[in-house]
């Protein structure tokens, strides 16, 4: 039987980001992907300026319903960008529909990333997101997310011992497991780190640094995440593949950036990961 996800974040219809990312992603991995749109943009909100917006919060309850009746059952619900603190609680709302026992839920609280939040979020709807890492199994936040998060300043010089309190205070929010994405100790790596609050244990994964910040790889790491713990990867396993194909996406992309600077070119390497997530 193929494990099967629901993913549930918006559509951007052009760029390469949230459901465009993680519905080929999830798929390559071998799991049946189900999806909730929870917004449906023209392009994601990095970049571009003039996008359309349509909120689809009032479908979100129906679907809901509808899929109640249906009796489905899901291994894993992993949610990413969500458009508004009405979403939020919602989507709250169709974790206590749809969690068993064998339920893995990752919240990828997509707040903002280089310390700002992105366009049209604001401290508010952080706090929101709060109540719904709660609820989780796993998130894996950025360093601008767990500021919003832990109502601690933003800041890019730290070293292991702080990133191991805030993945402490992370999992105090109510998650058993905590990753920290992006992290850079200053010598010239690049990585995740997690903790698991029921053994007390660290574990980490890193690559070289790439100087060509880009756009989507958030989403990326996370689809692959969620897509390696719900088939039952080991959480160091977890970290290593999405940290891979993550460098791997950007490698690909670099000798053309100029062209796709909205979003990593995820698509070559979707063949390797397939054959890498046969694994697990
Ligand atoms: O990659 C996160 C993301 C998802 N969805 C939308 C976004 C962003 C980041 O900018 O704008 C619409």
């Amino acid at each position: 039987m193929l494990k099967r996800i629901v993913t549930i974040q918006d559509i951007s219809c052009f760029g390469k980001c949230s459901l465009t990312v993680a519905l080929p992603i999830l798929s390559a991995m071998g799991l049946e992907t189900a999806v909730i749109p929870t917004a449906v943009l023209s392009t994601h909100t990095g970049g571009f300026s003039g996008y359309t917006f349509r909120d689809l919060t009032e479908d979100i309850p129906e679907i809901t319903k509808h899929w109640d009746s249906l009796k489905l059952h899901f291994d894993g619900i992993y949610t990413g960008y969500l458009g508004s603190k009405e979403q939020v609680k919602i989507v709250s709302d169709f974790f206590d529909t749809f969690k068993s026992d064998d339920t893995t839920i990752v919240v990828d609280p997509v707040l903002g990333d280089a310390g700002k939040l992105y366009a049209g979020f604001t401290p508010e709807f952080a706090q929101e997101m709060k109540q719904l890492c709660s609820k989780a199994d796993v998130i894996a936040p950025n360093m601008t997310e767990v500021s919003y998060l832990l109502d601690v300043p933003y800041t890019e010089n730290y070293d292991e011992a702080y990133i191991h309190e805030m993945l402490k205070h992370l999992t105090e929010l109510g998650c058993p497991v905590a990753i920290i994405t992006g992290v850079r100790y200053g010598d010239g790596m690049h990585g995740a780190v997690a903790y698991d609050s029921r053994t007390g244990t660290y574990c980490s994964s890193f690559k070289p640094h790439i100087e060509h910040p880009m756009h989507g790889t958030g989403d990326v790491f996370s689809s692959v995440l969620s897509g390696a713990i719900v088939k039952g990867a080991s959480l160091q396993q977890a970290l290593d593949i999405a940290v891979s194909f993550t460098v791997r996406t950007i490698e690909e992309t670099v000798p053309e950036m100029d062209a796709y600077w909205y979003g990593v070119s995820f698509e070559p390497c979707l063949g390797k990961l397939a054959e890498d997530a046969k694994k697990f």
